[in-house]
């Protein structure tokens, strides 16, 4: 049987995660391996595995809402990074879509 999507099992609670926000289309989460002292995942409940699935703009427009959302709420709002890794090859390595929000420190460009 096929292996179930780990954020589907935190999305769904059965994986217990630190949980930051939720509305009915997103869950955030802090992120379990932190590269910045702000460093939250913010998932849409539907499983979609990646940007290249073409979720749409209202998944997109949720995701979103709910990075701007976790800023506000983490007091960052004056600066933060929001990440799209899609695909293998830019470093995704759990295959739901997912947005990055780091903050907290200073970064680069262009990022590695
Ligand atoms: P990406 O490489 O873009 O697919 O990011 C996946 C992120 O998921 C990575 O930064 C580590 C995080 N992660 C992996 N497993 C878990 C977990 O079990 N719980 C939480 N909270 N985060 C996880």
């Amino acid at each position: 049987m096929a292996e179930p999507c780990l954020f589907c099992e935190i999305v769904s609670g059965r994986v217990p995660a630190r949980r930051v926000y939720e509305d009915e289309r997103v869950l955030a989460f802090h992120d379990i391996n932190p590269m910045a002292p702000v460093h939250v995942l913010v998932v849409p409940k539907v499983h979609i595995s990646c940007a290249a699935d073409d979720p749409g703009s209202e998944v997109w427009g949720a995701v979103m809402d709910g990075a701007v959302r976790v800023a506000e709420l983490l007091g960052v709002s004056g600066g933060y990074r929001l990440v799209v890794n899609s695909g293998e090859q830019a470093g995704q390595t759990i295959p739901h879509l997912h947005v990055h929000v780091l903050a907290g420190r200073r970064f680069n460009w262009p990022p590695g």
